[in-house]
């Protein structure tokens, strides 16, 4: 049976930190479902929201978080194609209006009205979470719930971004964050797709664990004398990357990615970095002809995709796990640049 209140972590000011504390426990409206959430992750979009730094409003009180795994236990009465009892994922896109262009055209990430898991409406940082029956994905019976958790947001996003990319096998792509949540997954779903793999990040255990998760090079931006340099030398003949993807939460690289990228290559921005500007010379980016655009999450067959890359076995990416209650110490971790990899969250029964 499903309890009244229940454990959560809460931020109630801008700034935090986040408290743990007792809740209600959210109803489903018509067309929602309650999950009864087991893991999830933590993403860096978690301490954004926390911090307040996007020019985006959000909730507050807020309970964050949208990575999580868990079961759906309760559902409305017009909540279809999932059934109580079904594991299911809670993405950053916890809702979407499903009539504008945008949905009608698999773009719901960009419609105006969607709702935003941890950030517009309460996330996965608690026993029990509510998610829209049409945004929620299924998951497969056998996948593991902490490891699948990351999948929900740095996954897909990952994913999609490759796909982006417009990088095709055999390609190079440079992973700018290589070593963090997302990063560590965009290696794996890279040489998955049959891409060669540049990982761009700082400190030796970022460097173990890309070249662990199948890097061709690591380059480490806090010792290198020339990145750009470094960088190029590490790609085929020297002319460059085919795709940049962006991760990093750091403004510089979103200012330097067009002078490894090749020529002809696409540089996708997905990192958040608050007050960052895209900058680019003109002179190079015409002449290079290269192609700088952004990349948000994905749509629900993108979701359906990752997931099941997941669950054929392509992706193993590392996370440590911690209970729900120490998320404060991994927000400091997160904030110090120290986490290689994602930290899971377990939540208590
Ligand atoms: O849909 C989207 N566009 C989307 C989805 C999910 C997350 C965007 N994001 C955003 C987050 O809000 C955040 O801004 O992507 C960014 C990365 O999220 P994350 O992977 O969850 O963060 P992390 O685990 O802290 O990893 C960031 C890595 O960047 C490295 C750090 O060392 C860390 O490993 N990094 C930094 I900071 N500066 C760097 C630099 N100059 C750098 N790596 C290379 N060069
Ligand atoms: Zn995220
Ligand atoms: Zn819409």
């Amino acid at each position: 049976s499903i309890p009244t209140t229940q454990w959560a972590q809460v931020v109630e000011q801008k700034g935090g930190p986040p408290i743990y504390k007792e809740i209600p426990v959210p109803k489903p409206g018509p067309d929602e479902v309650l999950v009864k959430v087991k893991y999830t992750g933590v993403c860096h979009t978690d301490l954004h929201a926390m911090k307040g730094d996007w020019p985006l409003a959000l909730k507050l009180p807020l309970v964050g978080g949208h990575e999580g795994a868990g079961t759906v236990v309760a559902k409305g009465e017009l909540a279809a194609g999932i059934e109580i009892g079904d594991k299911a994922g809670i993405k950053w896109l916890n809702g979407s209006c499903l009539a504008c262009e945008f949905c009608k055209t698999s773009d719901e990430p960009l419609c105006a009205e969607a709702q935003l898991s941890g950030y517009t409406v309460d996330g996965t940082f608690q026993q029990y979470a509510i998610g829209k029956a049409a945004h929620v994905t299924k998951l497969p019976d056998n996948v593991a719930l902490d490891a699948v958790a990351p999948i929900l947001c740095a996954g897909i996003t990952v994913y999609k971004g490759l796909k982006e990319s417009g990088a095709r096998p055999g390609q190079t792509v440079a992973i700018v964050g290589a070593g963090g949540g997302l990063g560590s997954l965009a290696q794996q779903y890279a040489k998955a797709m049959g891409l060669r793999v540049i990982a761009i990040d700082g400190g030796d255990e970022k460097r173990a664990m890309c070249e662990e998760l199948g890097a061709e090079a690591y380059v480490d931006f806090t010792t290198s004398k020339d990145l750009v340099a470094d960088v190029k030398a590490a790609t085929p003949g020297g002319l460059g990357a085919h795709a940049v993807l962006l991760l990093a939460v750091s403004e510089k690289p979103f200012q330097q990615a067009v002078e490894y990228a090749r020529p002809r290559g696409a540089i996708v921005a997905i990192g958040l970095p608050a007050n960052a500007f895209l900058k680019a010379p003109v002179f190079d980016s015409v002449v290079k002809m290269i192609n700088i655009k952004g990349s948000y999450v994905g749509n629900r067959q993108d979701g359906v995709e990752a997931i099941d890359f997941f669950a054929r076995g392509l992706i193993k990416a590392p996370f440590k796990t911690v209970p729900l209650k120490d998320l404060p110490k991994v927000f400091e971790l997160m904030e110090q640049g120290k986490i290689a990899g994602r930290y899971v969250l377990e939540i208590p029964e």
